[in-house]
């Protein structure tokens, strides 16, 4: 099955995303994702110029060895952007690689580890009532976790919570204030009075999106120990991952960490010091299938767990190649499910589904399940937008 012709399809219904698909002389075509969210054309640029001309002709069957070719003869190696484009050729020959077989991926990887997998949606509230409501929406849809954000008195808009910010579409990046201080002082209030209204069963999550220093991290994990969280994720940047000692060493919280990762080297010390206990890394900015996959299988040697981040800046081919390889992974632990704009459906067609239970099915089609019609696309330009950015009160660029 050779490879006759590829192409990058950009496209905005609802938020950008960046689609490569790529088609082959036994009538075949596979999808993969290469949305890398407010970076969206270093991409498509990598790709088009680069990428895409290296791949007509050679035989789509060799998922390996194009990754490693891709990977290893750009002499340039790892980086958002080199594993997001290395990423959607890779998922995208693994779905033509199932199509050609007329089998549901996860049947390739080795066949289901499971029959469905637990999600958790994000629920989120300016204000504490609001987030009980939303939780309470999420609880009656038959959901079983929640990621839950609430906005922070004394503060405007802040991350994750609706409104709070992501993909301002084109001009300047919005700026929004941030104070650890005024974090530190409501998180483990909020989480408190979370846990009191949902009871023990209800699993939340909580995500500090890298905002506060490892100390006052280890001081978070300490003083929300007893409400027993499925996780806090990106408490601290983890360029250097030595700083998650001290968490680790305060508190039994169990800690999240890696959807900005992009290799298994950048999950290797976390791992290997059992510094965390769910690895986020996705098959979007981690190198795809056949990259996660042996970031998974290294994880499973300390008992860490799968989480795919599941945001709304990574494209339904993303969501349904997430699962297809939760289905499979021995060591899955959750999956992210953010959902997309509702446009977002006008223009990809997928076919997993929610149980009406807190858990997501993979679907059963050949491939991945997911298809773009491009037609559809069209009707959405691509817009510049970019994730909003943080200060400190005295003008500090902070992390967003
Ligand atoms: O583009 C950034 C988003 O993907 C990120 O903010 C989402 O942190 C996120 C999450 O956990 O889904
Ligand atoms: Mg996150």
């Amino acid at each position: 099955m050779k490879i006759t012709a590829a192409r990058v399809i950009v496209c905005a219904p609802g938020r950008n995303f960046v689609t490569l698909k790529i088609e082959t002389d036994q009538g075949l075509h596979g999808i993969g994702d290469a949305t890398l969210n407010g970076r969206e054309m270093s991409v498509v640029a990598y790709l088009q110029d680069h990428v895409l001309p290296c791949l007509i002709g050679r035989d789509a069957h060799a998922v390996e060895d194009i990754w490693q070719y891709l990977y290893r003869g750009a002499y340039w190696r790892r980086g958002p952007v080199t594993m997001a484009a290395i990423a959607a050729v890779d998922v995208a020959l693994w779905d033509l690689k199932a199509k050609a077989a007329a089998l549901p991926l996860y049947q390739l990887l080795g066949g289901a580890s499971r029959t469905r997998m637990l999600c958790y949606p994000h629920a989120s509230g300016a204000d504490l009532p609001e987030l009980l409501e939303r939780i309470a929406a999420l609880r009656a849809q038959g959901h079983r976790a929640a990621r839950v954000q609430c906005g922070i008195p004394g503060l405007g808009a802040v991350y994750g919570v609706r409104g709070g910010g992501l993909n301002q579409p084109a001009g300047m990046p919005a700026e929004q204030e941030w104070d650890i201080g005024a974090y530190m002082r409501f998180a483990p209030h909020m989480l408190a009075e979370v846990r009191d209204a949902v009871g023990e069963t209800f699993e939340l999550l909580h995500d500090t999106h890298h905002r506060i220093t490892p100390i006052d991290a280890a001081r978070l994990a300490r003083e929300v120990e007893p409400l027993h969280l499925f996780w806090l994720e990106d408490l601290v940047p983890a360029e250097n991952p030595e700083v998650y000692r001290l968490i680790r060493a305060a508190s039994t919280t169990r800690l999240a960490l890696g959807e900005v990762f992009n290799t298994i080297h950048d999950c290797r010390e976390v791992i290997q010091q059992q510094l965390i206990d769910f690895i986020r890394a996705s098959p979007l900015h981690a190198g795809g299938i056949t990259h996660i996959r042996r970031i998974a299988d290294f994880a499973a040697l300390w008992q860490i767990r799968t989480a795919c981040h599941g945001a709304p800046d990574m494209s339904p081919v993303t969501f349904g190649a997430s699962l297809h390889f939760d289905r499979w992974v021995p060591n899955f632990g959750i999956q992210e499910y953010a959902g997309h704009p509702p446009e977002t459906a006008e223009v990809f067609r997928s076919d997993w589904s929610y149980d009406g239970d807190g858990h997501l099915l993979s679907g059963e089609a050949p491939g991945h399940g997911v298809d773009i019609d491009e037609v559809a696309a069209a009707r959405f330009p691509y817009r510049r937008s970019y994730l909003a950015t943080a200060r400190l009160a005295d003008g500090t660029a902070w992390n967003y």
